[in-house]
């Protein structure tokens, strides 16, 4: 069973890649940003909390999103693995993560970081602005994104690293080649 979770900052890709991963292997897509997202479309009382927060660029509470993961695990339980996009974003998340696999009796085969410096994140932000109108893509909400990524998320790849399944992988260039990388890390696994 293969149960990976798509790591990096925000602009990395993780949406991105996750669309070309779910046409090749079978697992159950869970992105805790489009979960939210739903919730916030639904005009939910959690949608309502959470929009406040992404639309300054802070994370929602752990409870909070732990809660909806779970919901979406629990609806599916004949899943063959499941495919993280966006979560774990904090050491305590990643905890989390771990018990509820191992009460399921699965564990996470590996944790794939994208990396891309910065200076290309903002960019690629700014230009999804154009076309997605997204409220959390301003310049300023980006900024505090990027705060919120180095002091709150950051940590979680000292937790993978000590369970040796940190695996990163250069962000940059074609959707191709990026996804190229990401299939060869999947491979070895
Ligand atoms: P997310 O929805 O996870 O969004 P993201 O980090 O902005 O985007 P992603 O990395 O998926 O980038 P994408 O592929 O779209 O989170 C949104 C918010 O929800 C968070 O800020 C937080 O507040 C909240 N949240 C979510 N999960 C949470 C959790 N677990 N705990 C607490 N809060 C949580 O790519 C971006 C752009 O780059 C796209 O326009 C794409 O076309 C482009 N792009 C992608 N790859 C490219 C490439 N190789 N070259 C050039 N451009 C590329």
């Amino acid at each position: 069973m293969l149960n990976i979770a798509l790591f990096g900052p925000p602009g990395s890709g993780k949406g991105t890649q996750s669309k070309k991963l779910l046409e090749k292997y079978h697992l159950v897509y869970i992105s805790t940003g489009d979960i939210l997202r739903e919730q916030i479309a639904q005009q939910t009382a959690l949608g309502l909390q959470a929009k406040q927060l992404i639309d300054k660029g802070h994370l929602v509470p752990d409870e909070l999103v732990v809660k909806l993961l779970e919901e979406k695990m629990d609806n599916n339980p004949k899943a063959d693995g499941f495919l993280f996009d966006g979560f774990p974003r904090t050491f305590e998340q990643a905890g989390i993560l771990e018990d509820l696999l191992s009460k399921r009796n699965m564990s996470l085969s590996g944790m794939i970081s994208l990396e891309v410096p910065e200076k290309e994140l903002t960019e690629r932000l700014l230009q999804r602005a154009k076309t997605q109108g997204r409220s959390d893509d301003t310049k300023e909400v980006i900024e505090a994104r990027f705060k919120e990524y180095a002091s709150k998320t950051m940590p979680v790849i000292d937790f993978y690293k000590g369970l040796n399944k940190y695996h990163p992988i250069n962000g940059v260039g074609t959707l191709d080649e990026i996804f190229a990388r990401i299939q060869q890390v999947i491979d070895n696994l």
